[in-house]
């Protein structure tokens, strides 16, 4: 595994995410490289000297794969492949890789088809564009590699066009589901936050179902929704888990995925559920923030959810079980829990409680200001855009 560091922020020395991925898509690193550079290298994104150090120590631990931490251009991951003499793919493909894996529902299967497809296709475009450069003298058109390429093209994007087609009629159904559920007029809460949070943890404790939680990325693909009762409030909610965020989560991906993320655009709660025993969490916070942004869901109140309570050290140990936290200046409510031990999910359960019956409080006075409630409870958004 390569990492090379531009000098910009959060860059992961120590390739722990990377790793993360490459193990959740079943491979096992056996070396860690990183360096530094002022600009990637046209050519070969490393200088040849760092590429003849990586081949090298690829060589030594017997490796199959050098992955990087950083997107390559195809012409850049071609050359890496002919100086190393092994397959070269960057973080950009190791998440795709592990969505492929891990689709099971139809609807997740064609979603990543077409992230897939679009990947791919930029790929081509490149690749054409630098052909075409390439035989670009007057009146030399059209050598055998460029029709080729031109066919493939047309392929993919005439795949792009089915697979979008097929996913508009899922999603078609899906809206259909929806509709039925929003008759009902329930109260409905997403469960958002980064991958390998605990969200599913958190969702099979609330609502004691067992949907497929694992020390992976990107466990959880397809969104599973069920029945939350809420005693303090005498009433029933919509409580639903789905796919967790990344930083630089694939633009093709965030496209591709739309429909399941959008669930969180429609809530009217998020449950931001935060690994609060990952040194990391306030940058994989921003990172949330900005995923919701990208789909819209900026606006939509928060309640924050800090897990993993008991994986804390004793320092760190929270003071009490719930307060109100900063986020870009503004006060979120927060609770801290352990989805694990338990620990924190009574306060939680009265917070939703509380949430739904200040809302409904909210909505019988249409001229209430709800910014007059009571802080505890999320009823306006906790930052804005
Ligand atoms: N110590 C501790 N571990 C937890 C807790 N909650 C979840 N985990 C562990 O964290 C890992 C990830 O849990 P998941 O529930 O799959 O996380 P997720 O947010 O659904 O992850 P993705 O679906 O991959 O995005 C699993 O190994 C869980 O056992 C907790 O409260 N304490
Ligand atoms: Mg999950």
């Amino acid at each position: 595994m390569v990492g090379v560091d531009f000098g910009l922020p959060h860059f992961d020395q120590e390739l722990v995410e990377l790793g993360l991925l490459a193990e959740s898509a079943g491979m096992h690193p056996v070396a860690r490289l990183s360096c530094k550079r002022r600009a990637p290298d046209p050519a070969l994104f490393v200088g040849s000297g760092k590429a003849d150090e990586i081949k090298e120590l690829a060589l030594m631990h017997g490796a199959s794969e050098v992955l990087f931490d950083q997107s390559l251009s195809p012409a850049q991951q071609r050359n890496l492949e002919r100086h190393i003499g092994l397959p070269v793919n960057d973080r950009t493909l190791l998440i795709l890789e592990i969505f492929a894996q891990r689709a099971r529902s139809h609807e997740g299967k064609l979603q990543v088809e077409l992230a897939r497809l679009q990947y791919l296709s930029t790929r081509l475009v490149r690749r054409w564009t630098h052909l075409e450069r390439q035989t670009g003298g007057i009146g030399l058109r059209g050598g055998p590699g460029e029709t080729q390429i031109e066919l493939d093209r047309r392929m993919i994007g005439e795949a792009i066009k089915r697979t979008k087609e097929r996913l508009i009629k899922v999603k078609k159904q899906r809206n259909t589901q929806r509709r039925q559920r929003e008759r009902r007029q329930t109260f409905k809460i997403s469960l958002v936050g980064y991958t390998n949070a605990g969200k599913s943890t958190l969702f099979n404790a609330l609502v004691k179902a067992r949907a497929y939680a694992a020390d992976l990325l990107f466990a959880t693909l397809d969104t599973t929704t069920r029945q939350l009762y809420l005693g303090e409030a005498g009433c029933s909610v919509s409580l639903s888990d789905t796919v967790g965020f990344i930083r630089d989560l694939p633009h093709g991906l965030v496209e591709a995925f739309q429909a399941t993320l959008q669930e969180a655009t429609e809530a009217d709660l998020l449950l931001h559920v935060v690994d609060a025993a990952n040194p990391d969490f306030p940058e994989q916070m921003v990172e949330v923030h900005k995923v919701l942004g990208e789909i819209g869901a900026q606006d939509v109140p928060q309640l924050l959810v800090f897990n993993k309570a008991d994986a804390l050290p004793p320092e760190r140990q929270p003071l009490s079980d719930g307060d109100v936290y900063e986020v870009d200046g503004q006060p979120v409510p927060r609770v801290f829990v352990s989805a694990r031990t338990g620990q924190g999910l009574d306060r939680l359960r009265l917070a939703l409680a509380q949430t739904v019956q200040a809302r409904e409080a909210a909505a019988e006075l249409p001229e209430h200001d709800a910014r007059g409630l009571d802080w505890e409870y999320p009823t306006r958004p906790p930052h804005s855009a």
